[in-house]
């Protein structure tokens, strides 16, 4: 894929579109942070990348919401987006190059169209539902997946809240009529669903047969009216999903569409794997749209054990981590610390544990040592190598193999193993610098060319760090290049290719290099 060719498919990667019913918590700011890495680093491919992220707005969870809060739910969503949803993104460094709403006419007018194509193709039939419904899950539910409550009251598995009894006229969905395509779908591309758990419990749920799916609902009106029935407002569910494509140019600007569409990625959390793996691509098959080519579903942020919820009373919001550790520190830890894919407790001891070791005494100090010692001995400008030796060679041998480790893990969407892979690197490279002893070998003068070779190695190495780092901490790895004057030789990190980063002896001798202020400074002891 080039840059250079406006018709290139983009590399296009998308969040759910979270609920505006609170403020953000770690949660969900865990998947935005996921697609940003997974977007900078295509973009650093050289790939032409969008990347989406948004707000669901409609349906009964959100109105409710509205009204505890004594507001009209299209001001109650404007005022919560605009406070609260569109600045987090600034405060997680998200490099989103779209934000949807739902409520957006360029979504609402383009659901109402595609709602009624598959009406008038018969895919969509009136219907009476009587059943479970999960408000938090904004969910039909199966009778059988029910827990037992108090007084013989049923409960939500996943929220443990009383569902409610629906019966109502409605519209549905031939969903039933899409099990056998779904299963070859899976069958014929073994990635469709990611990681393996997540495929086997989709394959498994649609092995035992589906459901025609109920898509509108008319004991409440906020939502999107059905276009043949104006009686009636389309389900949540069925308008959220389609903000993938409507973001796209589905329905309005084909060139754009036909060149961001199919989505390489949707990342989402395993609480909604099955909209995305089952109902999605049965709604495309409908409509003759090419289906995603990946769902990937990740693990939960646990507090206590439970999901973290933005309703509940031990949400964190991502301010209160970022005004303490900082934004790079944030994404590092949340990527790094929880294997993606599977769930994963966040606790403040442990994130600063991991800041400490591997982000002070780790990437901070390796940085902060090697700038200064150039500045030391040789006044800033970066000796040339002469004397590359065994040890310098292990260190570019283990650089190569560290890229190519990160790239095969990111296109597994094992982003903990790739920031895992650098980080090992760092702590070669310290250690390298631990046995090299340079401040030893600066008081012999006829070392001077040993000396030269070190210091080259160690600054060689970390402009590689600062390249695999920047989809990652976009900030430090700014101030790393900044501080090995790399830009001036190199030319912009941004336009620096991962994929090239472990070719050895870019960084030229003869660099500027300057010590810059601590990377990761030592935290406050008592801040309150
Ligand atoms: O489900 N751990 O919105 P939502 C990890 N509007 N991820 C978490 C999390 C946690 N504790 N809490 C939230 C919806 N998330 C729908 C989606 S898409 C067409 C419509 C993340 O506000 C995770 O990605 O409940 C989860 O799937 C999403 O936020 C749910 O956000």
């Amino acid at each position: 894929m080039s840059e250079t060719s406006p018709a290139a498919k983009s590399f296009y990667v998308t969040t759910p579109i979270y609920y505006v019913t609170a403020a953000p918590s770690i949660g969900s700011a865990y998947t935005t942070v996921a697609g940003d890495m997974i977007a900078r680093w295509h973009r650093q491919r050289g790939e032409s990348v969008w990347y989406l992220t948004g707000t669901d707005e409609h349906g009964q969870k959100v109105l409710q919401a509205a009204e505890e809060a004594g507001q009209s739910p299209q001001d109650f969503t404007d005022g919560l987006v605009a406070r609260e949803w569109q600045p987090v993104l600034d405060v997680i460094d998200a490099s989103n190059d779209d934000f949807i709403r739902t409520t957006d006419e360029r979504h609402t007018e383009r659901v109402r169209e595609f709602w009624q194509t598959l009406y008038d193709a018969g895919q969509v039939y009136e219907g009476t539902y009587e059943g479970p419904y999960c408000v938090a899950c904004e969910e039909f539910k199966l009778p059988a997946e029910l827990l037992d409550g108090a007084d013989g009251q049923k409960l939500c598995p996943i929220h443990q809240r009383p569902v409610d009894q629906i019966s109502e006229s409605n519209y549905f969905f031939r969903l039933s009529e899409y099990a056998d395509r779904l299963l070859a779908l899976y069958e014929d591309n073994p990635t469709f669903v990611q990681p393996e758990s997540a495929r086997n419990e989709v394959i498994a749920f649609v092995k035992q047969g589906l459901d025609d799916l109920s898509i509108t609902r008319s004991s409440f009106d906020w939502g999107i009216p059905v276009p043949w029935d104006e009686g009636h407002v389309l389900y949540v569910w069925i308008d959220a999903l389609l903000n993938y494509a409507t973001a796209a140019g589905y329905g309005t600007a084909p060139e754009t569409f036909a060149r961001t569409w199919p989505a390489d990625v949707h990342l989402v959390g395993r609480d909604i794997l099955r909209f995305h793996a089952v109902i999605w691509p049965a709604m495309l098959m409908a409509a003759g749209i090419d289906v995603p080519r990946q769902v990937f579903a990740h693990g939960w942020l646990l507090v206590g054990g439970q999901k973290m919820s933005k309703s509940k009373a031990t949400a964190i919001h991502p301010s209160q981590v970022v005004d303490h550790f900082g934004s790079d520190a944030y994404r590092y830890y949340f990527l790094r610390a929880i294997a993606f894919g599977s769930d994963g407790s966040f606790s403040w001891e442990h994130m600063t544990a991991i800041y400490t070791s591997e982000l002070a005494n780790g990437l901070g100090n390796l940085t902060s040592r090697v700038t200064a010692m150039v500045c030391r001995y040789f006044d800033g400008v970066l000796p040339e190598a002469t004397d590359h030796g065994p040890a310098e060679q292990a260190l570019a041998d283990q650089l190569a193999a560290t890229v190519a480790t990160a790239e095969a893990a990111v296109d597994r969407l094992a982003l903990h193993e790739a920031i895992a892979a650098t980080e090992t690197y760092v702590g070669a490279v310290n250690h390298y610098l631990a046995e090299q002893e340079p401040w030893k070998v600066a008081k012999d003068d006829a070392a001077r060319g040993r000396l030269a070779t070190i210091l080259f190695t160690a600054a060689e190495s970390l402009r590689a760090v600062a390249v695999l780092h920047h989809a990652v901490m976009p900030k430090s790895s700014q101030q790393i290049w900044d501080a090995l004057g790399a830009a001036a030789a190199l030319g912009p990190l941004a336009e620096q290719r991962v994929g090239d980063a472990g070719r050895w002896g870019q960084l030229p001798a003869g660099v500027t290099i300057t010590k810059g202020a601590s990377l990761f400074p030592r935290l406050a002891d008592n801040d309150d």
